[in-house]
């Protein structure tokens, strides 16, 4: 009788601590969007933090707490180096305030898997620890070229007379066009239009359908210019703290969110072919003309970087060209 509540006693302190233990193994990381929830980055996202989620039980799990309406688009990069929150789905040209060398990311002309084999990645890790107390963990945007859309027609590339929103992705490119600039997050883009405050704005390829700005554009001027980049970040300091199973698990399944990048190509075509049928006219140049149009893109941006963090934009710039 004894020994059988002994025994019984010794089945059941196991069994307590080894749920504690497996409590104490799950982590549950907080991450917020600096993009719009309706948008196509987190509708693209949600997926995946529901497979993070159902395969990841008992060791990670992602509360996806919500968009701009939680943290403002330009505060998640500092919501991610305080640790505010333990993670975000955003873009560099939204976190300049946290390091400027964040709006670097545009300029790469290589796939996310090959940034990881030619140490482009470790690079960008080594800045993004130092600098802004952050792990950059994948990029979840590829082959979404930047685009000038526009309410008012040109015939070459010069934007004398408009007014074009803008973020800091387009700023010294678009002065360079002579455009007077307007920086706002892309959630204020759609009044602005409406109210006349901006003739255009810059946007990727895809996505301006996600907020109705379809309806106040005429024309998309081509060609396109950089790669549109966004990535999942995350606190240094949390990162640091998962185990290894958890850490694991969560590259594992960074790599298989990047893998299915493949993605954009497809809606980069199908999104013309939409902004076509939604009468939206494209501008294009002679040859010599878009050839001078992409390069000057480069050209001004590089400059650019080179001048506010010369060794970062320098090795940045032998790491990320074609
Ligand atoms: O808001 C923007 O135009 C911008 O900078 C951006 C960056 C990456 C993807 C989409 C938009």
């Amino acid at each position: 009788m004894k020994s059988k509540f002994v025994q019984s006693a010794f089945v059941l302190a196991i069994s307590l601590a080894s749920s504690t233990t497996v409590l104490a193994q799950e982590v549950t990381l907080r991450l917020v969007s600096a993009f719009a929830e309706n948008g196509i980055y987190v509708q693209h996202l949600l997926p995946w933090i529901g497979k993070v989620n159902a395969e990841g039980k008992g060791v990670l799990q992602i509360n996806f707490i919500g968009g701009p309406k939680a943290v403002p688009t330009f505060e998640v990069g500092n919501a991610v180096k305080t640790g505010v929150v333990d993670m975000a789905l955003n873009t560099g040209a939204f976190y300049t305030n946290v390091m400027p060398e964040a709006d670097f990311l545009k300029l790469t002309q290589i796939p996310v898997a090959e940034q990881r084999k030619n140490g482009a990645f470790d690079a960008i890790n080594k800045v993004w620890n130092e600098k802004g107390n952050m792990q950059y963990l994948a990029r979840t945007v590829e082959n979404q070229p930047f685009h000038i859309y526009t309410n008012k027609k040109v015939d070459k590339p010069d934007l004398t007379g408009q007014k074009i929103r803008i973020t800091p992705v387009y700023r010294d490119f678009f002065q360079a066009l002579n455009a007077n600039v307007i920086t706002t997050p892309p959630g204020e883009v759609y009044t602005a239009l409406e109210r006349g405050v901006v003739d255009g704005y810059g946007w990727p390829i895809g996505g301006i359908f996600d907020f109705n700005w379809h309806e106040k554009t005429k024309f998309r001027i081509d060609p396109g210019f950089y790669d549109a980049e966004v990535s999942l970040i995350m606190n240094l300091p949390a990162y640091k703290k998962l185990t290894d199973t958890q850490r694991n698990y969560l590259q594992k399944q960074l790599l298989a969110l990047e893998a299915e990048n493949t993605f954009w190509v497809k809606y980069g075509v199908d999104e013309t072919a939409r902004q076509a049928k939604a009468g939206i006219q494209s501008i294009a140049f002679d040859a010599a003309s878009t050839k001078a149009f992409k390069e000057k893109a480069y050209d001004i941006a590089w400059t650019s970087a080179l001048k506010q963090s010369p060794e970062v934009a320098a090795k940045f710039k032998s790491l990320f060209s074609k």
